[in-house]
């Protein structure tokens, strides 16, 4: 009786298990229950009643393909690939008997002129592989990064070290700037009071034989008081050759000739070029100083991530060649592109980060490069990806004169990137 009692429940679950089968063949488990074997079905989109043995039929009845899951009839219907082993996921049900072997089960051709053999489980094996060799590299990515934060840190405070050296030197030049001014200043008024002494009539400047009035006694400088005889006499051959000039039919005045000057007036004119030249370097010196000052605040006042961890990108400039360019970043600086004749063209200078306001160091945006013949301006855009080295993954120009770069670095990697990639493969 017993026996009899276990048979007939036997083959009760084996039929109920070929109804479900023929019924629920291209349905997933939540939707299962929707398709339970009644009078009626009622279309997903709620828009038909159909009989129930018009689901799966092989024809079309429900607008939005729901009464034929496990057929090709219906063009916007799908199927359910279970993939037991593997990643389940849907097809569009046009696929299905078509004898390709879409689902890695083999399910889509269940009555197909061919045979799919199950993949699934070796599918779902060497995925496995791979995300744990990614999980690995993640989290060596994720060893490494701390180590470049500590490098960054040593960079960091190397800049501001530097910034506090190159403050003190400008004030230094400032302090010389001012000093090289004021002795300027002293070597042009001890010209012109010695230009006054020289010459008796000052308002006749441009009359060269101004120069040979008699110096008055008292405004004699000490060098022309001190002067030997072999000076004196020199000057006398040259207020001669003034004299003789006057007959020129064109005249240089003396102020443009130095030559001509007298030689106390010629040693003024000296020290005041000399402190011309002095302060022009001090000057210069100052400007440099205060230049790489602006350039060193521009850099520290970028934004470095949350813990610093791009600033080591400062000092790495990280090149690609591709067909017959060489790409070149300077993070945070430049890129450019190298043709094989070794022209050099601008492809953007940095502007900022671009990524999305939950994960805004993703991009980086490089742009105002040089202008494309009768295009835009080139720029580029670099995306940060995880990896255990820092170096260029690719490099393209999706469109004229716009490039796209991936940059992979460990300073990109999070527990983020663990968690994207492990929901990735899910
Ligand atoms: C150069 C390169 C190319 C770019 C063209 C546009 O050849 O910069 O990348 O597409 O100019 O003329």
């Amino acid at each position: 009786m017993e026996l009899h009692f276990q048979l007939i429940l036997a083959f009760l679950l084996f039929s109920e298990c070929f109804v479900e089968t023929k019924k629920i063949r291209g349905l997933s488990m939540s939707y299962r229950r929707l398709y339970r074997e009644r009078k009626s079905f009622l279309c997903m989109d709620g828009s038909r009643l159909i009989p129930f043995s018009q689901v799966n039929d092989d024809y079309c009845d429900c607008a939005d393909g729901s009464d034929e899951p496990g057929t090709a009839a219906c063009h916007n219907g799908r199927f359910y690939c279970m993939n037991l082993g593997f990643r389940p996921h849907y097809i569009p049900s046009s696929r299905v008997n078509d004898g390709i072997c879409d689902c890695c089960d083999g399910s889509d051709e269940f009555a197909s002129r061919i045979q799919c053999s199950n993949k699934c489980r070796m599918l779902g094996q060497k995925e496995r592989q791979e995300l744990e060799e990614r999980m690995k590299a993640v989290n060596e990515g994720l060893h490494l990064k701390k180590q470049l934060i500590e490098e960054g840190a040593l960079i960091w405070q190397e800049k501001q070290t530097q910034l506090s050296q190159l403050q003190k030197v400008a004030e230094d030049l400032k302090i010389k700037v001012e000093d090289y001014r004021k002795r300027k200043l002293r070597a042009e008024a001890e010209k012109e009071h010695l230009e006054k002494a020289i010459k008796p009539d000052n308002n006749s400047v441009g009359d060269q034989s101004q120069w040979l009035g008699v110096v008055p006694h008292d405004s004699r400088s000490k060098v022309d008081k001190d002067k030997s005889s072999v000076i004196r006499g020199k000057e006398q051959e040259e207020k001669t050759e003034i004299q003789q000039g006057q007959n020129d039919p064109v005249r240089t005045p003396p102020h443009e000739n130095p030559d001509k000057l007298p030689p106390v007036i010629r040693a003024a004119q000296g020290a005041v070029d000399s402190a011309v030249a002095e302060l022009q370097k001090v000057e210069e010196a100052y400007d440099t100083v205060q230049m790489e000052i602006r350039e060193l605040k521009e850099k520290l006042a970028i934004d470095y991530g949350p813990e610093r961890e791009f600033v080591f990108l400062l000092s790495r400039c990280v090149q690609m060649a591709v067909s017959e360019y060489t790409y070149t970043l300077c993070p945070f600086s430049q890129v450019t592109q190298k043709n094989n004749v070794g022209s050099e063209v601008m492809l953007g200078k940095w502007d900022g980060w671009l990524g999305p306001a939950d994960s805004p160091y993703r991009q980086m945006k490089y742009d105002e490069g040089e202008a494309c013949w009768q295009g835009p301006k080139r720029s580029t855009v670099v995306s940060l990806v995880c990896g255990t080295e820092t170096d260029l993954r690719s490099v393209k120009e999706p469109s004229k004169c716009l490039y796209t770069m991936e940059l992979q670095t460990p300073a990109a990697c999070s527990l983020n990137t663990q968690r994207r990639s492990i929901h990735n493969e899910l």
